[in-house]
């Protein structure tokens, strides 16, 4: 196997540290057993390097050999293939997974990345889109309540998928956004006090740290 190398910035401000995308890759890296090494990209001053490996200048992207990889979600689907810790063997168990991932992203976070923006934006004004995206979050958590209810991960055993969704609404989480979602709380607190979680957050605070 080729070395797996995650990219990610060398530095950000107080605000997004413990929540930048790069920890949806420790985590999965963490799971899977996998041996990585992290590399750093400039955060103030990205060149055409950074937009060869992430065309909009963001992080994460992850080295495999020839192969490069941007989108948190892509990348998981590649370490699934590398493991089944995160991506069951079974196709059609395996489906349900990549069914969840794109569940995760483009329904539950395609809703509550525009309510985060508000939250961190601390904007209170009367912004006629915020009831919109308030409904739209709630809905979206409303139906994530039945699910999650009614078992422990999102396809039957842990996999990327509930890395995926777990940080999606850890984010929610961190504005006070699951205050009426017990069901979203429990899942997240599951998901959160996995070992591999706490190792990936722990190494994101200290590689953001030693930049200070
Ligand atoms: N859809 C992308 C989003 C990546 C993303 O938003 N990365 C953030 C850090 S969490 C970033 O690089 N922000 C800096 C910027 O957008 O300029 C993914 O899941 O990888």
């Amino acid at each position: 196997m080729t070395e797996l190398i995650l990219t990610t910035f060398d530095w950000v401000p107080d605000m997004p540290r413990g929540f930048v995308r790069d920890l949806r890759v420790r985590w999965a890296l963490e799971e899977a057993g996998l041996t990585y090494r992290v590399e750093s990209t400039p955060f103030r001053d990205r060149g055409p390097g950074h937009f060869a490996h992430q065309p909009f200048g963001q992080v994460p992207w992850l080295t495999d050999g020839d192969l490069t990889l941007f989108e948190s979600g892509a990348i998981l689907l590649h370490l699934g293939t590398l493991s089944e810790t995160l991506m069951p063997a079974d196709p059609r168990s395996a489906s349900i997974v990549r069914q969840w991932v794109f569940g995760a992203l483009a329904s539950v976070e395609a809703a509550s990345q525009p309510w985060s923006f508000f939250m961190f934006s601390g904007d209170t004004s009367e912004n006629p889109m915020r009831p919109f995206f308030d409904s739209f979050l709630e809905a979206r958590l409303r139906h994530m309540e039945a699910v999650l209810g009614g078992g422990e991960w999102l396809a039957g055993t842990f996999s990327v998928a509930d890395i995926l969704m777990a940080d999606v609404l850890r984010l929610v989480d961190r504005f006070g956004g699951l205050a009426e979602s017990p069901a979203c709380r429990a899942y997240l607190a599951r998901a959160t006090a996995r070992p591999a979680f706490v190792k990936a957050h722990a190494d994101q605070m200290a590689h953001f740290a030693a930049a200070d």
